[in-house]
């Protein structure tokens, strides 16, 4: 069995996306947290673009870029994620590719300088929830996005429906993903999967927490200095 070092900062979801699929294949891994403002000079010297997640194996090969690792992950571990048929894969991996702008169209609101910036990001949930409500629709019946088998597409979305809720929290979103039933039933069932969490559910929702807080934007007032300190 390869020696895998998964290399993190505690809230990043590229990061969870990964350690997912080594929870899924139950695979063995080294998580080793550090902090994004004083990243070390060892993780700086295999880490190209300076980010996490990287994938050490065997302390010898270091892999980035979430998709990648995850999709190297899921040639040499069994079970295989990704669907046998090729154009089931290939419309997987089409929407595993969404990922990023559905995060920024889901969570960029957690970055918003002000309120008219805030109610602008708002806007661009709907499209998003959306586009997943119509690929859910043309795909098995759930509970997951190809039907009864976890896939690569399950992991990708995971942290930010995730995120999406916390955000509901911190400043509630009017129920939108209601709206959306399938999406909706998708996000629970990831939920309620052990896979998904790297943390107790409460610590990290507060860990979340306290990084908006942190960043001194918009958002950061709905979130009480009581609850970063009981954090
Ligand atoms: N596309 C990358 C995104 C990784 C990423 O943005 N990681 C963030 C933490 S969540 C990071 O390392 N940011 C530090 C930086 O940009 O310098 C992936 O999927 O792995």
């Amino acid at each position: 069995m390869a020696k895998y070092l998964l290399v993190s900062f505690k809230t990043c979801p590229w990061v969870q996306r990964s350690a997912i699929v080594l929870r899924e294949k139950g695979t063995p891994f080294e998580f080793r947290h550090i902090e994004p403002d004083n990243r070390p000079d060892w993780f700086l010297a295999i880490s190209p673009h300076k980010k996490v997640p990287v994938l050490r194996i065997e302390d010898t090969v270091s892999l980035f870029e979430s998709n990648a690792i995850n999709e190297y992950l899921d040639e040499i571990i069994a079970p295989r994620l990704h669907p046998d048929d090729p154009v089931k894969r290939a419309i997987n991996r089409a929407w595993t590719d969404y990922v990023p702008t559905f995060s920024e169209q889901v969570t960029g609101q957690a970055y918003a300088d002000d309120e008219a910036a805030y109610k602008k990001c708002l806007e661009k949930i709907p499209v998003a929830f959306e586009r997943l409500e119509g690929a859910l629709a043309k795909q098995n019946a759930g509970p997951l996005f190809n039907g009864a088998k976890y896939s690569l597409v399950d992991a990708a979305y995971a942290p930010f429906l995730q995120r999406y809720f916390f955000l509901d929290r911190i400043r509630p979103l009017g129920g939108v993903i209601g709206k959306y039933p399938r999406l909706k039933a998708w996000a629970d069932t990831l939920l309620k999967r052990a896979s998904t969490h790297s943390f107790p559910e409460a610590e990290f929702e507060a860990m979340y927490r306290a990084n908006v807080k942190r960043r001194k934007k918009y958002l950061s007032q709905f979130i009480a200095d009581a609850a970063i300190a009981a954090e």
